[in-house]
């Protein structure tokens, strides 16, 4: 698919060529980041940018040992993929993330209760994804840094509370934001950055009506309907997993069986020597030979560094 790129993305491509420091460089990945068409078409260019980014904020830790430059919106990524929530104040985001991972966030009946980003592991059969709770937007507020955070994720999961009055205006501004800022584009269905919507409360006699309006103004919207009080969360879990779009993929060392229990997950279109590097950042250097059950024509066939792997496929890496 062509990427199509746009005159303000050469411009901040241009702009990171130039960039001399670490700082100069984060910020101009960033700026690509943000202007960068969303699409399918762009996708492995967004996941080299944020390779790259990430790759200079480990870095920049590295020399500073944390010391003047920590960001608390910052929240490094771990597991197959990192998925922030986004919503007003009480729409049920900590107690989503409370329930669907054993975070301890604080849930509470008044607004602003959250204050900064806390990440939870999410257990889907046999990987973790994270789950991002995060301070509350609102009209007339989004937290400084919150931008920063949703911008590095791999999903999102937009909630509102369908048991309040404002639920229409609450799932408007939230879009509305996310479109201002480039994160999401017009069409939520043609999106490279999987954006989920869910409307909670929906035990709440109050929801019916609210949700009826939000049907009528957005015909054709995907929203989960969902209610933490009640629970019946796994088909979200499911969504959540498929919203950060990897493959499983397991390791099997030579002579020996492979390990099905704990998968490497890749962003889909991983090749094999993006799976070495998943094992070893020295293994895609000494990489000799690879062999793969599953997506090849023949059980531990032989195929090149830069074979395309499929969901399941089992990989032995033959090293130097
Ligand atoms: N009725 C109902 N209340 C909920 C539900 N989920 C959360 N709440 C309540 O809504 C309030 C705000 O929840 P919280 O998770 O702190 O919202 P946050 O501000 O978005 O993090 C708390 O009193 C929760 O107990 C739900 O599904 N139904
Ligand atoms: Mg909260």
């Amino acid at each position: 698919m062509p990427a199509n790129l746009t005159p303000q993305y050469y411009a901040a491509e241009e702009a990171y060529k130039k960039a001399r420091t670490p700082e100069e460089k984060v910020e101009a990945l960033q700026n690509m980041l943000a202007v960068i068409p969303k699409h399918k078409g762009t996708e492995k260019l967004q996941g080299e940018i944020k390779k790259k980014l990430a790759a200079l904020r480990k870095e920049g830790k590295k020399k500073k040992s944390g010391k003047s430059s920590y960001n608390p919106f910052y929240v490094e990524r771990q597991g197959a993929g990192q998925v922030v929530l986004v919503g007003f104040p009480n729409t049920g985001k900590s107690s989503l993330v409370g329930a669907l991972t054993r975070a301890k966030v604080k849930v509470a009946d008044y607004p602003f209760s959250t204050s900064l980003p806390q990440a939870g592991m999410m257990p889907f059969e046999n990987v973790y994804v994270q789950l991002v709770d995060t301070p509350p937007i609102t009209e007339d507020m989004v937290p400084p840094g919150l931008l920063g955070t949703i911008r590095e994720a791999d999903a999102l999961l937009i909630l509102i509370d369908a048991g309040a009055d404002e639920c229409l205006e609450q799932l408007d501004f939230t879009l509305k934001f996310l479109k201002e800022k480039n994160v999401i584009s017009d069409d939520l269905e043609d999106n490279s950055f999987p954006c989920l919507i869910a409307a909670n409360k929906t035990d709440m006699d109050s929801s019916q009506d609210n949700l009826e309006i939000i049907r009528e103004m957005y015909p054709g919207l995907t929203l989960y309907k969902i209610s933490v009080v009640k629970g019946d969360l796994e088909f979200l879990r499911e969504l959540i997993y498929k919203a950060v779009d990897v493959i499983r993929i397991y390791s099997k060392t030579p002579g020996k069986k492979p390990d099905m229990e704990k998968p490497f997950t890749l962003k889909k279109g991983g090749t094999i020597l993006d799976f070495a590097e998943a094992i070893h950042r020295d293994f895609p250097d000494k990489l000799k030979n690879a062999f793969v059950w599953g997506s090849t024509k023949f059980d531990g066939q032989a195929v090149a560094k830069d074979y395309e792997l499929a969901e399941g496929d089992i990989v032995e890496l033959d090293v130097e």
